[in-house]
């Protein structure tokens, strides 16, 4: 099998659109009238549902942020009545209160649809075995995974986050093919394998689909190699509906994430200015849900950064996406550089004597405000290396244009991902 739905997945861009016109349109006047945010939102500036006719008018209508949300919480952004709600989820934010999010049968239906498309577009068939260790609970990482793969006809082994002696144990005993977690957790079990000294050409692994926090592809070789897999990105967030808003081809690596944009309409905006950019340009993702019932929203400011663009040679007609650089409010500003973690990761995957376990350390000292990139080394290399440390200081200035202070670490030394999203920035500025 190589498509999960291929008539969706193989549309002509026309019909795709024509589709998304019709949902759209549709989609609108349900808000419009089941949402009071949005009645409001419209009336303020004299828009009315049938100004929207195809996603041409979308710039009509003003972002939907995450302080609506937060200024709804808890149900007052759900379209449906509570009875035809089925689940619930919740993503912590960082500060105050949760985003609350809620599903009828039809949005878990939807739910599972794109789920079963990401994993086939990722390795997986339906006869394999799936090691799920994303985390259940309120998260939709665990729950959405597995719901998806259980459509598709997966075995699901719901293994979820953390005891990571368990999950070497599991990876080797039930033999799956498949795993889902973490891109920083791929790396603790790639890692705790390596420790065990235990030849990971021996697990029945194939693929990994990684995702729920940036990564590049400096942790992808770690990965591959370590585990002895082909990894791929997964997209979503749980405001649109959670994992599978996008998804990397297994054999397409390297070129985007497809978006399923029969369900999620993509923008990519301006930081400033909100402005609709070029497909190829990179700004702030915006996403529109084209069926959702019970948490429909209209232009959600995402706050993640990447482009978008058609891929003419790809197998699937659908927009694509580029990996997440990071999130605008993750965004440091040092020195009055602008600064994503992902960006020094991309430098120390330049550099051979370096692992991808680092972290950014980012201190006031007097006036200034400093970095410190904390790193391991691979087995074999010295801490005390000036040559060494003079060369990764050079490139990091050279392409980010900051200068940072670089702390050699010994291999296995580094806190580890449990599982979650792993804080690869320690604001010191900020305890
Ligand atoms: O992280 C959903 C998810 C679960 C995606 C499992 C993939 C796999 P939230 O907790 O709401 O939902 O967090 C969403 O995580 O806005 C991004 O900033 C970040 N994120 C998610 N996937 C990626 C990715 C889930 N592949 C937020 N690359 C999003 C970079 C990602 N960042």
């Amino acid at each position: 099998m190589k498509y999960y739905n291929s008539e969706i997945e193989t549309m002509p861009i026309e019909e795709l659109r024509a589709l998304q016109n019709t949902r759209l349109s549709s989609l609108v006047k349900r808000v419009y009238n089941n949402v009071p945010f949005y009645k409001n939102q419209f009336d303020s500036i004299g828009l009315n549902p049938n100004d929207i006719q195809s996603v041409e008018d979308l710039h009509k209508i003003p972002f939907t942020k995450k302080t609506d949300l937060r200024d709804n919480y808890p149900y007052k952004m759900f379209a449906t009545p509570m009875e035809d709600i089925r689940r619930i989820h919740a993503s912590s934010g960082t500060t105050g209160k949760p985003t609350v999010v809620g599903y009828t049968q039809n949005d878990l239906n939807v739910f599972d649809e794109v789920i079963a498309r990401s994993l086939v577009c990722a390795g997986a068939q339906p006869e394999m075995k799936l090691h799920n260790a994303y985390g259940y609970g309120l998260f939709t990482g665990g729950l959405g995974i597995h719901g998806g793969a259980t459509k598709l006809g997966m075995a699901v082994i719901p293994v979820s986050g953390g005891m990571t002696e368990r999950q070497l144990t599991i990876l080797e005993d039930f033999a799956p093919e498949v795993i889902c977690c973490t891109p920083s957790y791929a790396q603790t079990l790639s890692e705790a394998f390596a420790k065990r000294g235990f030849d990971t050409k021996k697990l029945s692994l194939k693929y990994a689909i990684l995702g729920a926090e940036p990564w590049t592809d400096a942790i992808r070789e770690q990965v591959e190699t370590g585990l002895n897999v082909t990894a791929t990105n997964i997209y979503g967030l749980s405001e649109i509906i959670g994992p599978g808003v996008s998804q990397e081809d297994f054999e397409e690596k390297g070129t985007g994430c497809y978006i399923w944009e029969d369900h999620f309409y993509p923008e990519v905006v301006d930081r400033e200015t909100g402005k609709p950019l070029p497909y190829g340009e990179e700004g702030v993702l915006v996403l529109t849900t084209l069926k959702k019932e019970a948490f429909p929203v209209l232009r959600y400011w995402t706050n993640d950064i990447c482009s978008i663009n058609y891929d003419k040679n790809a197998k699937r007609t659908h927009i694509k996406m580029s990996p997440i650089k990071g999130r605008a409010d993750d965004m440091l500003i040092i020195r009055g550089v602008n600064l994503f973690h992902t960006q020094v990761e991309e430098v120390i995957h330049q550099i051979d004597s370096l692992s991808p376990n680092y972290r950014l350390i980012v201190e006031k000292k007097g006036v200034m405000d400093t970095v410190t990139v904390e790193v391991e080394t691979i087995k074999g290399i010295l801490l005390e290396n000036p040559d060494l440390i003079k060369d990764i200081t050079k490139r990091i200035k050279n392409s980010i244009g900051l200068s940072m202070k670089v702390d050699l670490k010994m291999p296995n030394s580094m806190p580890m991902s449990e599982g979650g999203k792993f804080k690869r920035i320690i604001d010191k500025r900020k305890l």
